[in-house]
């Protein structure tokens, strides 16, 4: 039987912190699935569709590797699709703090999903989607921080940033 994982998350847009944990979780699973989000109720800098072609240009170089979507349970996506396990990154512990709370109330929907929680590399520890955006509004240099296509659509679209 193949061991399938779900990584999933917002990515607006997805960051070299993301990347780090993707590159990661596929070498301990034979499938990873990166479930991005769709929720038109959410706001975001990128539509779903770029989100999505995003992480599929900067994934293409690992195989086993998937972009989906979903909306709804993230739990009811991978009771459908054969997923028992969910991959999570930490930063920090405020991350833990929520991490665990999402664990708990993923475990209470289906006690046969597990969580794994990965922590950060080290060098990747204070990014987030949401500070790169804030940063790259004041035009600060953000090209170590987010895949070289993600650099560009931000500066695309915002015209911002060096
Ligand atoms: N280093 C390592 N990991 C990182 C970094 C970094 N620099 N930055 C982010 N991460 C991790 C996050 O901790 C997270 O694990 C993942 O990457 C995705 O992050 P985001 O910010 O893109 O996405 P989130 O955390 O907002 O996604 C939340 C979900 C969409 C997964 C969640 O809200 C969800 O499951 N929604 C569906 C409805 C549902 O099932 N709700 C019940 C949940 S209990």
């Amino acid at each position: 039987k193949i061991k399938k994982a779900m990584f999933a998350g917002s990515f607006d847009p997805i960051t070299n912190g993301h990347l780090d944990i993707i590159t990661r979780s596929s070498k301990i699973f034979d499938e990873l699935q990166i479930g991005v989000l769709n929720n038109p109720n959410k706001k975001c800098l990128f539509t779903f569709e770029e989100r999505v072609n995003l992480i599929k240009a900067s994934t293409s170089h690992i195989d086993n590797v998937k972009v989906v979507s979903f909306d709804g349970l993230l739990v009811r996506y991978c009771e459908e699709n054969g997923i028992d396990t969910l991959v999570r990154g930490v930063r920090s512990g405020a991350d833990v703090e929520y991490e665990l709370q999402m664990a708990h109330m993923n475990r209470e929907l289906n006690p046969n999903i597990e969580t794994i929680i990965l922590p950060t590399n080290t060098i990747y520890s204070f990014i987030s989607s949401s500070l790169i955006k804030e940063v790259l509004s004041f035009d600060a240099d953000i090209k170590r921080l987010v895949p070289e296509v993600v650099l560009k659509e931000l500066k695309r679209k915002t015209n911002r940033g060096k």
